[in-house]
């Protein structure tokens, strides 16, 4: 089992880092994504208790009832703001025969768990960030959901969206350094991007055995993705060597993964991270303690996904460009993609039926 580096942001951010230093974070970042799909971070301006904060609220959100979730669904925008109830989202591995394929090629030790079915976790989209005032892509730029009896609801999710916002743009100019291109190659095609705020809710009551597959094996169809400390474990990343690891994130760290459309802008020089979250020894020990103590039994990710903006193109950039495998990432509109990738995982209708 592999421990990830746990690249320090704030030595990134201080004014009296050395170039040399400098350069070598960035380099860190950069292979960490390479090579695992993932990277640790700290971030200096992202605490524990903000963390604390957002979770104990959802907590609360996830434990009201289904009619009352259900309030907050948002079907015909593709569940894009509001409630994802549990049974929608479809994991790319129950649908994509290229992917089994690959699973069964695998090492039998590095197999992932097989989902029979749709995940049994739910899900809330929240949007972070201004919104571009013209676009082609309305509804993965739409009003946000607020449930009804959480006063705190607007400002908990905005601040602790921001700060999670905050924390990518740094890795996503320290990996466009690393990666060999302009300091804001990344960070000028992430501005007024669709950026969701998008905690999962797990009812480890009722979907607490060994094995239970919460998120199906797949990738993360934006660019980067953020989570904080999950107060159950049970993510598995693969890394490009092909081995599977569990994520342990030490406290005060941010978790943070490589999503399909930093594949395409690198060419496929990062690959998007593989994953899939499912209940282990670590999960049932961890649930064992949250009944002692009386705590919830919902798991709730602290996840951000941050997007590349949806009416810019796709295409590798820079040096990447020219690389063998370039002709594999032609130009694509971000909302575009995005959009196709949806109506793969069920969170849209399929084109021929829209
Ligand atoms: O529930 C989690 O910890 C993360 C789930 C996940 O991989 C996702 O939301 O894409
Ligand atoms: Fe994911």
């Amino acid at each position: 089992m592999m421990d990830l580096p746990v690249v320090d942001l704030g030595a990134y951010l201080s004014a009296s880092s050395q170039p040399e230093e400098l350069t070598a974070l960035c380099a860190a970042v950069s292979r960490s994504l390479k090579e695992t799909g993932a990277l640790l971070v700290k971030d200096p301006r992202c605490s524990a208790e903000d963390n604390d904060r957002f979770l104990d609220m959802m907590e609360r959100y996830f434990e009201r009832s289904d009619e009352f979730k259900r309030l907050q669904e948002r079907a015909n925008l593709h569940y894009q703001v509001g409630v994802t109830p549990e049974g929608v989202e479809v994991p790319r591995s129950l649908v994509d025969e290229k992917l089994q394929e690959k699973i069964r090629m695998m090492p039998e030790e590095f197999q992932p768990s097989i989902p029979r079915g749709p995940d049994p976790k739910w899900r809330y989209m929240w949007r972070v960030g201004p919104r571009p005032e013209n676009t082609l892509f309305k509804e993965l730029n739409s009003e946000p959901v607020i449930p009804e009896g959480f006063p705190e609801w607007k400002e908990t999710m905005d601040s602790w969206g921001y700060k999670m916002i905050s924390a990518i743009e740094v890795v996503a100019e320290m990996a466009a350094i690393g990666f060999g291109l302009p300091k804001d190659a990344f960070t000028s095609l992430m501005k007024q991007g669709p950026h969701l705020l998008a905690p999962t809710g797990s009812d480890l009551q009722r979907h607490g055995q060994e094995g239970t597959v919460f998120a199906g094996y797949h990738y993360d169809l934006n660019f980067l993705t953020i989570h904080g400390r999950s107060r159950f474990p049970g993510l598995n990343i693969w890394l490009r060597s092909g081995e599977k690891v569990a994520v342990k994130v030490p406290v005060g760290c941010l978790l943070i993964q490589s999503g399909k459309q930093l594949e395409w802008l690198t060419g496929g020089d990062c690959l998007a991270g593989m994953h899939e979250v499912i209940v282990t020894r670590g999960t049932l020990d961890a649930i064992a303690l949250a009944r002692q103590q009386n705590r919830s039994l919902w798991r709730v990710s602290s996840t951000l996904f941050a997007h590349i903006a949806s009416d810019a193109v796709l295409k590798p950039l820079g040096h990447f460009a020219e690389t063998a495998d370039a002709s594999k990432y032609p130009p694509t509109v971000a909302g575009e993609f995005v959009e196709q990738e949806l109506s793969a995982i069920n969170l849209k209708g399929k084109k021929s039926e829209s």
